[in-house]
């Protein structure tokens, strides 16, 4: 499908997201000549399997990206603040899976389904959305240009993986200390995962809401390209390994029955809907993780209101919520031809 051949970077290549990122590039056939894992000094010399070689990761610096054509960054924020413009000055296209660039003026933020137009006023840097924006604005995308909608309410269910490698660890460890009757050591978070939910994702920031639900409001925006759909949201953790999960309302200007949306959604890219209640089929983490799709269900009316759908959306955070979505944008640079080949 794909003409170019591409030199290939991954910045962060031995995180959680970073691994997901070249394992999705060999599952897609992505048209590298050459993939270089770039991570920091502790982390050189680490080899990780790739097609039917290893790769060994180096030393991640500004002088890397000489010679790379399109780089996918996941290597946290501070460094992509730091690395990204080098990549960039050296000629290199960037995917940019931190939060540094997401509100920038100047970044393009991209989920393929939803706004792929956006790539082509990029200047270096896409920034790659919140795994939990985007599962849900794939969903909204269609029911906008079908019903305008006018305000989101979502609560959020999501997986430890997005933290990283480590909170996944401290789950496990957390519940066999418990099985064992020992005290479970708490690291990562301000508290025990473990057999709880922590109703705080990321920093607290201004009105006393978190970093990850103001995320969510204001990529939401960025992303549909519409200010005027108003989003409010509680983003809680769950001692769920992959896979997050959204209830989500919405209110539409225009009526659309419940049958209506199903029918709509199941026609609509990158979902799948599973929603049969007599049957008791409804989208759940564990049947999420490891797919590519976003997966719908529980699509009901809410009679409240006179235009009102809820619904309950779930997706693999580290593959459409991080690698994937970062994947499918490097596939349309190519397709769209905005990545210039060295
Ligand atoms: O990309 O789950 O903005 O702790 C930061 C918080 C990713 C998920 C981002 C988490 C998120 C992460």
């Amino acid at each position: 499908m794909l003409e170019a051949k591409l030199v290939v970077a991954v910045a962060g290549a031995t995180g959680a997201v970073g691994r997901e990122m070249l394992k999705t590039l060999e599952q897609r056939n992505f048209p590298a000549t050459q993939v270089v894992a770039l991570a920091t000094a502790k982390s050189a010399g680490i080899q990780i399997p790739f097609m039917d070689t290893e790769i060994t990761v180096q030393e991640m610096s500004e002088d890397s990206f000489k010679g790379v054509d399109l780089a996918l960054f996941s290597a946290g924020g501070a460094a992509s603040k730091k690395y990204a413009p080098a990549a960039v000055k050296s000629g290199c296209v960037v995917v940019d899976n931190s939060s540094a660039w997401r509100m920038d003026p100047e970044a393009p933020l991209v989920v393929p389904e939803v706004n792929p137009e956006d790539l082509d006023w990029h200047n270096g840097i896409i920034a790659n959305p919140n795994c939990s924006t985007i599962q849900m604005v794939v969903v909204l995308k269609p029911i906008h240009d079908r019903a305008t909608i006018k305000r989101v309410i979502v609560s959020t269910y999501q997986a430890v993986s997005g933290t990283g490698q480590k909170a996944v660890d401290e789950l496990e460890a957390q519940v066999r200390a418990l099985f064992n009757a020992r005290e479970p050591e708490v690291n990562v978070y301000p508290y025990r995962i473990a057999f709880n939910c922590l109703p705080q994702i990321d920093v607290f920031s201004d009105g006393d809401y978190t970093f990850e639900e103001i995320k969510m409001i204001k990529e939401t925006a960025k992303i549909m390209g519409d200010d005027s759909i108003r989003v409010t949201a509680t983003t809680v953790r769950v001692p769920v390994f992959y896979g997050h999960s959204e209830a989500v309302n919405i209110e539409t200007e225009d009526k659309l029955t419940a049958a209506d949306c199903r029918a709509l959604l199941a026609q609509s890219p990158g979902i799948r809907v599973v929603d049969n209640p007599s049957l008791k089929l409804y989208p759940m983490p564990i049947d999420a993780a490891g797919e590519d799709e976003v997966f719908v269900g529980r699509i009901r009316e809410d009679d409240t209101i006179d235009c009102g759908l809820n619904m309950w959306i779930v997706a693999d955070n580290l593959r459409k919520g991080a690698a994937l979505n970062a994947v499918q944008i490097a596939e349309a640079l190519v397709e769209r031809d905005l990545v210039r080949v060295k």
